[in-house]
């Protein structure tokens, strides 16, 4: 098995972390998008759409999408859950990640992809698609901080995979000027545990 990896991306993060929640090791290839490397033949052979990470079993078969690589991981290694452990945590935590990737990793990338010249040329940038973008994350962080007045997860007592899309995705923050600011304490202090993991640099 090996795994196709994209260092600086959002998604391919979410699996390492995962991977690394679960005490997993799994051989990474590193693609390099700067030098094209995953719109080659080779690459592209292997995900169409040029995206990573992608998953490559020992028999051949792909596997791509974070999250069907994440769920196909929790199945061979339960332990520790990170989609819920009864079926009424594993619908909310189904509920929350869609959250955290709609509305936050979402407009996340959208900010990067429409506002900065790195995309130019690969995408059509719609810079004024960037900026609603941005006020759309502006709100959503509020929201979420209101959520996250009570609770020490995105869930509710423990990390899921929830969490970890909510802090891949606001990671990106860092590099688009869309920190968390701080009079959002909740949301601040949250992040700042989900970060300070030993899992959070994988
Ligand atoms: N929905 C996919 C998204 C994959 C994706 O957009 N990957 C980005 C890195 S975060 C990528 O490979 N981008 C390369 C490109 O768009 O050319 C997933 O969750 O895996």
């Amino acid at each position: 098995m090996k795994l196709y990896d994209l260092k600086a991306g959002m998604n391919p993060r979410r699996v390492r972390i995962f991977l690394a929640e679960k005490g997993v090791e799994v051989p990474m290839v590193d693609v390099d998008m700067m030098k094209g490397e995953n719109a080659t033949p080779e690459f592209l052979a292997l995900n169409p759409l040029g995206k990573l990470p992608v998953l490559e079993l020992d028999d051949g078969t792909i596997l791509t999408e974070s999250m069907a690589i994440c769920r196909y991981f929790e199945e061979l290694h339960p332990e520790p859950p990170l989609f819920g452990r009864d079926p009424l945590e594993r619908a909310r935590v189904e509920m929350w990640n869609r959250r955290m990737e709609l509305e936050i990793a979402y407009p996340m990338t959208q900010v990067f992809q429409h506002g900065y010249p790195f995309w130019e040329g690969r995408i059509t940038q719609v810079p004024a698609f960037g900026e609603v973008c941005r006020e759309r994350l502006r709100d959503r962080m509020a929201w979420l901080n209101d959520e996250l007045a009570d609770r020490d997860y995105i869930v509710g007592d423990s990390y899921t995979v929830a969490d970890i899309t909510a802090q891949c995705g606001l990671l990106m923050g860092k590099a688009v000027d869309m920190r968390i600011p701080d009079t959002l304490a909740n949301l601040s202090r949250w992040f700042d545990g989900v970060v300070s993991r030993p899992t959070a640099r994988a």
